[in-house]
């Protein structure tokens, strides 16, 4: 068994159920053994958009990556996402952050996900549950990561 943490996102139509979905559609590929509060955030690199709806899940799954990915992707789908233009507006996103400790640099699939660390709307959340968790490229835990951007944004403010 694996330990995954997936990050959840929503930014249109129903935001709240649509995470209710993704929840529930997990719990059939795996055991959630955590789930985040849900927080609002502004979007980020994302022309046009709304606010989103942004939670994390720690889920044990006996599913490969590439698996694991297919299983997300077709949540998704039948939330009813499509995809045509890159970060616009969506029903559901669920990236797989971390996959226990590995790193994987594929086209198709990259884990830890490239730019969790630079993303407050996934690192707030992941750390209310998983502070201590290590990041497996850069050896620093998740609370560090999060001081770290928050220290950087109060630096611009300044
Ligand atoms: N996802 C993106 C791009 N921008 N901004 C917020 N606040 N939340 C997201 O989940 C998000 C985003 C690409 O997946
Ligand atoms: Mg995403
Ligand atoms: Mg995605």
């Amino acid at each position: 068994m694996a330990r995954a943490y997936l990050g959840l996102g929503s930014s249109l139509g129903d935001r709240d159920g649509h995470l209710g979905f993704a929840l529930a559609r997990l719990s059939r590929v795996g055991t959630v053994l955590a789930r985040a509060p849900v927080v609002e955030t502004d979007p980020v690199d994302c022309p046009g958009g709304g606010m989103f709806l942004n939670t994390c899940v720690c889920l044990e799954t006996a599913l490969e990556p590439s698996e694991l990915l297919s299983a997300a992707m077709q949540i998704e789908r039948q939330r009813g996402r499509s995809r045509t233009t890159r970060n616009e507006p969506r029903v559901l996103d669920i990236d797989i952050l971390l996959y226990d400790d590995l790193v994987l640099c594929q086209q198709a699939l990259q884990i830890p996900h490239p730019r969790m660390h630079e993303r407050g709307f996934v690192l707030e959340p992941l750390a209310e549950i998983a502070p201590n968790l290590v990041h497996p490229s850069f050896n620093v835990t998740v609370r560090r990561l999060l001081a770290g951007l928050t220290s950087a944004a109060g630096e611009q403010e300044a």
